[in-house]
């Protein structure tokens, strides 16, 4: 049975302000979804070529307010369900590091003066709010699967676009802050900046496993390799992710050859818009929802997936594939199907949490339809309307970077970030406070933006408890 958007689940929302330890659940590990959140000078600039809902924007005016209530409720609907929900923080924008490097000096009005003069598609790359798609935070391995037990954390290095390459410095020192514990994390640099080792996180990442806190398999999805023979890019548009970046991911974290798969993201698809991977399938647990044009040898990469997750996880990997003929590649672009969150409810259920655009296509619809009621552990489906963030090409699954964790993890995590009831309420009042309800490109040169964001951005460290993480907060 389909649910459509249930938020009457308040019974199940626990008021945390210590770290959570979910007692209803007897499992060792959990996973935790670590949302973003659009900032107040989330926009439209066109910024992503290959992301044709990025494309397809450009220049039109957005709604910060809205995008962030959605998100939030987004978040609420996941904890509703009675799963561990975090945020992290937002992004300091603009981003005056990246134009001061740029030859920009002088205080920052002064900067922002000029820059709004000379090249307003750099002023927004730097006012982007691209942060807020967690999934490209970083690449996560939970210590069940690492060669040192300990939970590793790779932020992805983003160097295909400029607007996203400014983010790993933050996300790093954020991540290192979140996960201080360095007896049980681990935290590497971004690998080197250059095309070879093109690195676009999670987005390209997934796990397998029978339960969280047992061993699983580590499935890397990459759109070019650069040893290959022959010409078998993409025609159109760039494949962000290379092989040689999955792999060095895969050991720095220390995870076995044998528990590891690697698999190459069609080149069609790619180029008709899958410009990750969390485009085309979702995986969690046992279950594996997929369309059959996703991969290069398709087969071959599930049935190595199915074999090494019967021999290290026991049990068999679920396959929910979905055919061209069913859903075309346009189609699966266009309604952000496989852009769902695929979340594992304590009882053990499925659920995918889907774009409200999969519930207002007929043929979408009706194929979620079959979905839950064929034989697989897929029952129910919620739709969650984030359309602000779907303009930019970034669905539910793009919002959320997922994070294993144990009970002893959990507890020496800064409880601050976890999403809850009252939290939820704070923030609906910190956006009323500071975020506009409208923006348009030619907005960003606007002074007082810069006043709006520094006071948004102030406040929600305190509201977190996350201490002074923005340099402008610094002596
Ligand atoms: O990198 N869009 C993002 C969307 C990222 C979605 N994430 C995942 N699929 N995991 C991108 O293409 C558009 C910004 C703009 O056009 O203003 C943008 O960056």
């Amino acid at each position: 049975m389909i649910f459509f958007l249930v938020l009457s689940c308040e019974g199940f929302i626990v008021n945390f302000k210590q770290p959570p330890h979910p007692a209803h659940l007897a499992e060792e590990a959990f996973e935790v979804n670590f949302d973003g959140i659009p900032g107040p000078t989330h926009n439209f600039g066109g910024l992503a070529y290959g992301n044709i809902r990025s494309m397809a924007n450009r220049l039109s005016v957005s709604n910060p307010r809205a995008a962030l209530f959605q998100c939030l409720t987004k978040m609420k609907l996941v904890h509703s369900l009675g799963l561990l929900q975090a945020l992290l923080p937002l992004h300091p924008r603009p981003a005056f590091e990246a134009l001061r490097r740029l030859g920009y000096s002088g205080s920052e009005t002064q900067i922002l003066e000029k820059v709004s003069k000379e090249n307003i598609n750099l002023l927004a790359r730097c006012y982007s709010s691209s942060g807020m798609w967690t999934a490209n935070a970083a690449t996560v391995s939970p210590c069940a699967d690492t060669g040192d037990g300990r939970t590793h954390f790779t932020p992805a290095n983003l160097i295909n676009l400029f607007h996203r390459y400014i983010e790993p410095s933050f996300t790093g020192a954020i991540l290192r802050r979140i996960f201080h514990d360095e007896s049980k994390f681990n935290h590497h640099m971004p690998l080197p900046g250059s095309w070879d080792y093109a690195d676009e996180g999670a987005a390209n990442h997934s796990r397998f496993c029978s339960s969280y806190g047992a061993a699983g398999i580590e499935f890397f999805v990459y759109g070019r390799d650069d040893s290959e023979e022959g010409d078998s890019r993409p025609a159109v548009f760039p494949a962000r992710q290379t092989l040689e970046a999955s792999v060095a991911i895969a050991r720095l974290h220390g995870i076995e050859p044998e528990k590891t798969v690697f698999a190459r993201q069609n080149p069609d698809a790619i180029d008709a818009g899958v410009f990750h991977n969390d485009v085309i399938s979702v995986g969690n647990k046992n279950v594996f929802l997929f369309h059959s044009d996703a991969f290069c040898n398709s087969d071959s990469v599930t049935a190595e997936l199915k074999r090494k997750f019967s021999e290290h996880c026991g049990g068999n990997l679920i396959l929910v594939e979905v055919s061209s003929k069913r859903l075309s590649l346009a189609e699966a672009v266009d309604s952000y199907l496989f852009n769902s969150q695929l979340v594992s409810e304590p009882e053990g259920g499925a659920v995918l949490v889907a774009p409200s655009e999969c519930g207002e296509k007929k043929r979408v619809y009706e194929l979620l339809e079959e979905i839950v009621s064929d034989e697989n552990p897929i029952k129910k489906v919620l739709f969650v309307d984030v359309d602000q963030s779907m303009k930019n090409g970034g669905g539910p699954a793009c919002l959320r970077l997922r994070v294993v964790l144990t009970n002893e993890e959990l507890a020496v995590i800064n409880p601050g970030i976890f999403f809850s009831q009252q939290l939820h309420e704070e923030l609906i009042l910190w956006g009323e406070r500071h975020y506009r309800d409208h923006l348009s490109p030619k907005d960003l040169a606007d002074p007082n933006l810069l006043y709006e964001s520094r006071c948004a951005l102030d406040e929600l460290s305190g509201i977190l408890d996350l201490g002074s993480i923005y340099d402008f907060q610094r002596p």
